[in-house]
């Protein structure tokens, strides 16, 4: 009977980060109809065959995971939350992965025909090595511990998304499919918090842990990425073997970011591969900071990723 629903408590935040985290996803939120995709029409027409089936194809999978992320994803992590903000902070989250997997399909409806949307989805949906990996996480999220859970989602931002997001940052730095690529930048920035908070999260709950338990849990995380990084190379087989001369560079770039997921997880990296290792076009693809839009001939991205990044009342105004 005395039972209360007590209400979330601004003003009373426990964990700072829970606040600093919602200010900075709420000050880059982002729409992808706000991206002019359809200047990067004459573009797409300019590719041969095998790269187009590429573009496609790679979003097709970006397309599956960010599903993943916002249908069971999110839902899963808060269930085991520490403070009402972090639940708070995990609906913006959850949102934004809906933005991310619906912005694939604004860009596939202006550059490809329906007929190639359906093959598009169809593959999507039946390719062995995105399916393994989707359900492989999917079955973390509904059967794992609370950290392991975490562990999955960390893997899935800041690892796994790398083998499609290769391919439109390589356009980007050759200045092609630019508008493409903003949607893309604008996910990773977005994914860059993502990783960042539920790793910090996760180590809060790993440093509680006995040193016999962090034993294990670290264990059964580097077996995780063995498997996902076994499957990462049949996928990135399936996308660009044939199709492109990209698939050594892909890896080492899925090598670099698998080591930035262990870092958000406090953990040791696991390769050698760094920074100086990838390829420097797809490095300054990704950089997000505006000092590196001048590298790119096309001004206008960076011009159009500040207007996105300091919004104004007056764009509510509709
Ligand atoms: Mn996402
Ligand atoms: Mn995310």
């Amino acid at each position: 009977m005395a039972e209360q629903y007590e209400a979330i408590n601004w003003n009373a935040v426990e964990d700072q980060i829970d606040k600093a985290t919602w200010e900075k996803l709420t000050e880059q939120f982002w729409l992808d109809t706000r991206i002019p995709v359809s200047n990067d029409q004459d573009d797409w027409r300019e590719l041969a065959a095998p790269e187009q089936w590429v573009v496609g194809h790679v979003f097709g999978g970006l397309t599956l995971l960010d599903t993943l992320q916002s249908q069971d994803g999110m839902v899963s992590l808060q269930q085991n939350i520490r403070t009402p903000q972090e639940r708070a902070v995990l609906n913006n989250i959850q949102f934004m992965e809906s933005v991310h997997a619906k912005s694939y399909s604004t860009i596939f409806s202006t550059l490809n025909t329906p007929a190639e949307i359906d093959e598009i989805f169809d593959w999507t949906n039946h390719n062995e090595h995105l399916q393994y990996k989707a359900n492989k996480i999917n079955d973390i999220y509904h059967n794992g511990s609370p950290l392991q859970k975490k562990i999955a989602s960390v893997f899935l931002e800041t690892f796994l998304f790398y083998s499609g997001f290769f391919t439109p940052l390589w356009y980007l730095g050759n200045n092609k499919l630019t508008n493409v690529a903003e949607i893309i930048k604008l996910i990773i920035r977005d994914e860059s918090v993502h990783g960042t908070y539920i790793g910090y999260k996760f180590q809060l709950g790993f440093n509680e842990l006995s040193e016999a338990d962090q034993q294990e849990l670290k264990d059964w995380m580097y077996d995780l990425l063995y498997d996902l990084y076994a499957n990462e190379e049949g996928y990135t087989n399936d996308i660009y073997a044939t199709r492109t001369e990209w698939t050594d560079q892909v890896m080492t770039f899925l090598r670099y970011n698998a080591n930035k997921a262990l870092m958000n997880l406090g953990q040791e990296p696991l390769f050698p591969d760094t920074a100086e290792d990838v390829n420097p076009i797809v490095m300054n693809g990704i950089s997000t900071s505006t000092s590196n839009h001048d590298f790119f001939s096309q001004v206008g991205n960076g011009y159009r990723l500040g207007q996105v990044e300091a919004m104004s009342d007056d764009d509510y105004k509709f």
